[in-house]
């Protein structure tokens, strides 16, 4: 009997690596940790009351930007024990199998764990407050899409130290994640962490798609709304046309695993090849649907601290909405090696190539907005000046590798590694950065230190250019990605030891930027932000207090303009008398709800009884789900009145006196 436990405990949990039980020992703690700190100030209620069982978007923007940064420090973890085994040739500190594992998990986590749930908090946060609404279009659907992201990601979290982490590399191609070749339940653990983190982002795509045709302000028209819901809208549209791919692709690789099925693998009449395709046809649209937000962000930024009018408002417009559509017609451009021959290649290289074209008219939009304007430099402009050179870069060597005769050269390679970190990271990492950075007074309502955001500013920088520069010319000199390991006798020595030079760097500055944020919520009281609108910003979210009242705006506002908030500060300093406020009304707003945790946490349950084939499991976890589903729509009690006092009460104690 013990024997028969410790064989399964053996398999059970992931055992034999110093680095594992270093990991085991400090989620324990960390654990025990938190649990004491809830119990000891009997926060449990305040918890789940507050937060866990909230509807009110901006809340639920905060959690997923907790857990964004948190997952932006796992994936950073990996990144950093990357770069030192490769620091030097013929380096023994990671196995060959478990840097597979550690570049999968660092691939996903970083792109579906740290980016989406990063964005999705900036859209939740923002855009209500953009449009001058007081919620999404679907609060409850809203906090159900945060808790299936976050069952998703913790599904995926665990597999590694409970049953081995998966190691077919971000995208999982067969044949290499197919049963045969990969036995364990790493593949398993991967399919249904993205599998149910996926049909939440699904949800959040229909949630802010309608929320921005539906909700907007009375007289804000399509043309008139601010460029981030723009982005927002370009990227859920993609959202909405990709995420069922991803779905249905991963469900036929489950089938495949679990069931025996063959649609991938190479006997019975199988073909990885399709794999490849349909797992694309949703990945490179994922990279358009990250990086458009970041877009919005740049343009909303470079405004507001140039003092002026975005420059071709419209035709920044049209190239949001033409990059969304030709993101769906460039998939093939990341296998053209794989033999789909020269006709097929020269479309996929020259849509590719077309895309340059929207994206540089974005480019000079943003400089012809600076061009004399009067800039100053807070961080997020900060961050916005260092973005556009090294997008400019990291887009060019993009249009390197849409050549497809090049590609084969390039293909697999440590450039193609250095391109799209340029771009991911100088693009979307920096974007949404810029984006917290300006809008962190609007959530928290105090101000962060800028002189430790200057340190944090510089040391990312830094740190990119000495990581990843180097890797274009070791790809050029035949590095290729996924390496463990190579000789002496290479030459790489002196990029590679930069670049993890550059790497620590950045994992530094990422220090910064926790520090910063500690610095700023203990002197808090001493940086409130009391106008509500610190930039002197142009769009509806600063016309309100920060942090912004539960029910955003006591007064829908009227808009007449673009960059509504500032016309009306214009106005009124020209001496034009401002209309007198609307009078007060009861406000409608959505009720908390356990459910969604509850039915994520169910979903989760499934999850890990399909990884452990464990029938049980699987059955409860799906009958949890269902029993939630019908509970939900039997509750009629969705929604409550906020009472004019209470308005009054509160916009007094915010500083606002509204009649
Ligand atoms: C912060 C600094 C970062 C460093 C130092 C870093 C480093 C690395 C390294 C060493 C690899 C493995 C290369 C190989 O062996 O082929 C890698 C792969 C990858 N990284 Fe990063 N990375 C960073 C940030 C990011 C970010 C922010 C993202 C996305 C949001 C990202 C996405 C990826 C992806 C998708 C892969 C490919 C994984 C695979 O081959 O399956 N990385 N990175
Ligand atoms: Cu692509």
């Amino acid at each position: 009997m013990w024997e028969k436990v410790q064989n399964f405990a053996s398999e059970f949990f992931v055992t034999g690596d110093p680095l594992i039980y270093g990991a085991d020992v400090s989620i324990a703690v960390t654990l025990i940790a938190v649990i004491t700190v809830l119990t000891y100030f009997k926060k449990w209620k305040w918890l789940w009351s507050e937060w866990l069982t909230t509807v009110d978007h901006k809340k639920i923007g905060i959690m997923y930007i907790i857990s964004a940064f948190l997952m932006l420090f796992r994936g950073g973890v990996d990144a950093l024990l990357m770069r030192t085994q490769l620091a030097v040739p013929e380096m023994s500190f990671l196995t060959p199998d478990h840097y597979n594992q550690i570049f999968t998990t660092h691939g996903v986590i970083m792109i579906l764990f740290m980016a989406m749930p990063f964005m999705f908090g900036l859209f939740n946060v923002i855009v209500p407050l953009q449009l001058g609404a007081r919620d999404v279009a679907f609060p409850f659907l809203n906090s159900l899409s945060f808790w299936l992201f976050f069952s998703g990601a913790m599904l995926f979290n665990i597999s590694f130290v409970i049953g081995g982490s998966p190691d077919a590399g971000w995208l999982a191609y067969p044949p290499y994640s197919e049963l045969m070749y990969n036995p364990g339940v790493g593949q398993d653990f991967y399919i249904w962490g993205i599998q149910i983190s996926g049909i939440g982002s699904l949800m959040t795509g229909i949630n802010f798609i309608v929320t921005i045709l539906k909700m907007r302000a009375p007289g804000m028209k399509l043309m008139k709304m601010p460029m981030f819901s723009w982005s927002v809208l370009s990227s859920c549209i993609a959202i909405i046309f990709s995420f069922p791919i991803l779905t249905a692709t991963l469900a036929l690789l489950f089938l495949d695993r679990y069931a025996g099925a063959h649609f991938f693998t190479l006997d019975g009449g199988g073909n990885p090849m399709m794999y490849i395709n349909l797992i694309w046809m949703w990945g490179h649209p994922e990279v358009y649907i990250i990086v458009l937000p970041a877009f919005g962000i740049f343009s909303e930024i470079v405004a507001t601290f140039s003092k002026k009018k975005l420059f071709g408002y419209k035709s920044m417009v049209y190239a949001m909405m033409i990059i969304s559509i030709l993101s769906f017609l460039v998939w093939a451009h990341h296998f053209f090696t794989m033999g789909s021959g020269a006709d097929v290649n020269a479309f996929f290289a020259l849509t590719t190539m077309l895309i340059a074209i929207p994206t540089g008219v974005k480019v000079f939009n943003w400089l012809f907005t600076m061009f004399r304007g009067k800039i100053t430099f807070e961080s997020p402009m900060l961050w916005t000046i260092g973005f556009i050179p090294c997008f400019i870069v990291g887009g060019l060597t993009g249009v390197l590798l849409s050549v497809a005769p090049a590609d084969f050269q390039f293909h697999n390679s440590y450039f193609l590694v250095a391109h799209f970190h340029q771009v991911i990271i100088g693009g979307v990492v920096f974007g949404y950065f810029a984006g917290l950075y300006y809008w962190w007074p609007k959530l928290f309502g105090f101000k962060l230190n800028e002189r430790i955001g200057k340190w944090a500013f510089w040391f990312w920088n830094i740190g990119f250019y000495l990581c990843f520069m180097p890797q274009y010319v070791l790809g050029l000199m035949g590095m290729t990605r996924r390496v463990v390991s190579y000789g002496w006798d290479k030459g790489w020595y002196e990029m590679n030891l930069v670049s993890t030079i550059g790497a620590v760097l950045m994992g530094i500055a990422f220090l910064f930027q926790v520090w910063q944020i500690a610095h700023g919520v203990k002197h808090r009281n001493a940086n409130l932000d009391t106008t509500g609108d610190p930039w002197n910003g142009r769009t509806l979210e600063w016309s309100i207090p920060s942090p912004a009242p539960h029910y955003n705006f006591a007064v829908l506002p009227q808009v007449t303009d673009q960059d509504d908030w500032w016309e009306r500060k214009l106005r009124k300093q020209e001496g034009h008398a401002t209309p007198a406020p609307a009078k007060l009304e009861p406000i409608h707003m959505p009720k908390n709800s356990g459910i969604p945790i509850i039915m994520s946490a169910c979903w989760f349950v499934a999850g890990f009884g399909f990884v452990f084939h464990w029938t049980p499991f699987i059955i409860a976890g799906l009958a949890g789900v269902a029993i939630s589903m019908l509970v939900h729509s039997f509750n009629y009690k969705t929604d409550y009145y906020i009472p004019v006092d209470e308005i009054v009460r509160t916009e007094a104690k915010k500083g606002r006196v509204t009649g």
